[in-house]
């Protein structure tokens, strides 16, 4: 009875990969070892391993070999602004994997009414088609009894140990603060970590409305009502909040230095925030909205939006000194047809933009290459630390005895041209497009499955696993949440005599 078992793809599960030559580098370190591969795990790191009979031996002489990337922030066929973002799980997880990402960490996103549970299933349903592993983060988009049960069977019972609140798109998704705090603390209770897209809503309405009132409908009145001192409040006020009720806070996408301060002062304070920003912030400015074609402005609007240069040179500082610990892509792409839905009025063109699978040549290219980041810092931007924030390290995130297969031999010396003309996309632009890096994928393993090699994809449909993520334990919990701000007992409060 032959002991080849295969999965649900057809694809033989028991294969033995010996990945040999190359040096290992984790966020930990970095050393020369090989990697032995049985099915789907990792069993053995160490020099000079030996190729049991029948293993598939790939040389990876001269090459880093990584753990696969973790993107936490992206939107797959995602409804929103009246359109459907294009890329969907098969096509986007294809992307990831084109670029040595592994695993993507997807929003569940309810309409206000929804419920949670089923907006869970329809998001499990669509995903069955991707070919790397995925997880979802869930939306709160409104508040009730029923909202509070969910989350704590979502937490219990699904592996969703993460949820997500929009501070802006008024009118759509956003939350006022009472549902921060009633949602936080919720989170806290069941030991799961909070999201906030971080933009005082409220103002980029007022402002919107302003600046379309003057005459200004173009692109270039899209980042005019939303500056970074509306990201900066936001992202200020959603860390008070989360210290007082004591719940740990991920920013996403932080694109500005008012934000990024935020964050900063948090930690200063010893509250448990983390820092992310998007690849496509870290190297786009705003001159991008001053484009003459209205077309390729039109494919730069995301929320928040690009930044003066400045906040460039803030970002990189807070990546290198520990603000910022995660680049994710917010991978959401709308076509240029789509975004002509705002031809007429900016607020209405489909807010996103892509980059999942040029996320890690980026960051390679301008974080390695220019100095900025170590190799072992630049795994843990792009890997460990979302494993580590999300609850899955070291399932994910490493290369250890015991971690899943997901792994990226990555070449150091490629170079290559980024563009839509040969991007795997649906998308019919890259805001990317044009810029020459070096440092790619060479070979992506998702699981001990070969999906990428020099330059062939072979996408699995179905291949990919949901990756359930643990709430933090009583045990884990001390450490994941500082409890920064005790509430006053009445032995303290100092009771107003008249
Ligand atoms: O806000 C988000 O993260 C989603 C809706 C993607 N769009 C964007 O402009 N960032
Ligand atoms: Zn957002
Ligand atoms: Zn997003």
């Amino acid at each position: 009875m032959s002991d080849t078992k295969i999965d649900r793809t057809g694809k033989r599960l028991n294969e033995t990969t010996l990945i040999r030559g190359g040096t290992v580098v984790t966020a930990d370190n970095t050393v020369r070892a090989d990697v032995l591969i049985a099915g789907e795990k990792v069993i053995a790191v160490a020099e000079s391993l030996q190729a049991p009979v029948g293993a598939r031996t790939i040389d990876a002489g001269g090459a880093y070999v990584m753990p696969g990337g973790i993107d936490p922030h992206v939107h797959m066929e995602l409804p929103f602004m009246g359109t459907v973002s294009v890329d969907d799980f098969l096509s986007g997880t294809a992307c990831a994997a084109a670029g040595g990402t592994t695993m993507i960490i997807d929003f569940a996103i309810p309409a206000p009414g929804q419920s949670l549970l089923e907006t869970y299933a329809i998001w499990r349903e669509r995903a069955r088609k991707a070919t790397t592993d995925y997880s979802f983060h869930m939306a709160i988009t409104w508040w009730s009894p029923e909202v509070a049960e969910e989350m704590t069977i979502l937490a219990r019972e699904h592996g969703v140990n993460s949820f997500k609140h929009f501070m802006a798109y008024k009118n759509a998704i956003m939350v006022d603060d009472a549902t921060l705090i009633e949602s936080f603390t919720r989170a806290r209770d069941v030991g799961a970590i909070c999201m906030v897209h971080a933009e005082n809503g409220d103002l980029v309405f007022r402002m919107q409305q302003e600046i379309v009132a003057r005459g200004i409908v173009g692109p270039e009145g899209h980042p005019l009502s939303r500056p970074p001192e509306v990201e900066g409040e936001a992202a200020n006020r959603a860390c008070q909040i989360a210290g007082i009720v004591g719940v740990p806070l991920y920013i996403v996408h932080t694109s500005c230095r008012p934000a990024m301060e935020a964050i900063a002062r948090a930690k200063l304070a010893g509250q448990r925030v983390f820092g992310e920003s998007l690849v496509q912030h870290l190297v786009i400015d705003d001159s991008v909205y001053r484009d003459t074609d209205w077309r390729r402005a039109a494919h730069h609007v995301m929320s928040p939006p690009f930044r003066a240069p400045e906040h460039q040179t803030a970002l990189w500082g807070g990546l290198q000194g520990g603000t910022i610990e995660v680049i994710g892509t917010d991978h959401c792409t709308f076509r240029t047809d789509q975004k002509a839905m705002g031809a007429t009025d900016f607020r209405k063109i489909p807010n996103g933009t892509g980059g999942l699978e040029e996320r890690m040549s980026v960051l390679w290219h301008h974080g390695v290459g220019s100095g900025r980041l170590t190799p072992s810092e630049f795994v843990a931007a792009t890997s460990t630390n979302a494993a580590r924030i999300f609850n899955v390290h070291p399932k994910k995130g490493t290369i250890a005895v015991g971690s899943d297969a997901d792994i990226v031999v990555w070449d150091p010396d490629a170079t290559r041209t980024l563009s839509a003309r040969s991007h795997h996309s649906r998308n019919d632009f890259s805001i990317f497009e044009g810029m020459r890096v070096t440092g790619a994928a060479a070979i992506t393993l998702s699981r001990g499955t070969v999906l990428w090699e020099n330059g062939r994809l072979t996408p699995l449909e179905g291949h990919g696993c949901y990756v359930h993520r643990p709430c933090f334990g009583d045990t884990t919990r001390s450490q994941a949440i500082r409890n920064t701000f005790t509430m006053p007992t009445a032995v303290e409060r100092q009771e107003f005599v008249p």
